[in-house]
């Protein structure tokens, strides 16, 4: 994966509320290209690798719980400077201190149930497309 890539997870909360449209929308308008996307549901197993490096935080269990508790929309996304410009897009990890108009403040529940994910670097972002999607799944 190149470094202008970023990967995102369309979380149960925004699934379970129907806004995975509204999401994508954002998404194409603010000028990413999908790469890759599948819709699926975590296991307890793959959410625990996934979010592996927040193991030692409070909160962890929930997130877990959280994460597999119904499907999600993962995906691959390509815009030059994807990850910054993307989390950009999503906003702040709690939707109250999100800027106007970002995803997590249109479509957020609270700091746990976010909406969405956005990779935090390219490291991660090439890490994190690669356990969701083969290469013969990236176009
Ligand atoms: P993400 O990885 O999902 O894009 O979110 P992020 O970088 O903005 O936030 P991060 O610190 O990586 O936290 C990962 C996810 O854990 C949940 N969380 N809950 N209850 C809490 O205090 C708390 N803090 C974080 C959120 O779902 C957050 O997105
Ligand atoms: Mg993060």
């Amino acid at each position: 994966m190149t470094t202008n890539r970023t990967f995102t997870m369309i979380k149960p909360d925004a699934v379970e509320k129907g806004h995975i449209g509204a999401i994508l929308e954002k998404i194409n308008s603010a000028g990413f290209k999908i790469v890759a996307m599948k819709f699926t549901q975590l296991s307890k197993r793959d959410a625990e690798k996934f979010y592996e490096i927040h193991a030692e935080r409070p909160f962890f269990a929930d997130l877990v719980q959280f994460m597999t508790r119904g499907p999600i929309v993962a995906a691959v996304l390509e815009k030059e400077n994807a990850v910054e410009d993307f989390r950009a897009l999503i906003g702040a990890t709690n939707p109250a201190e999100a800027a106007e108009g970002t995803i997590r403040k249109m479509f957020a529940t609270d700091i746990s149930e976010n909406a969405v994910h956005g990779s935090d670097s390219d490291e991660n972002a090439a890490i994190e497309g690669a356990f969701h999607f083969s290469g013969r799944e990236m176009y």
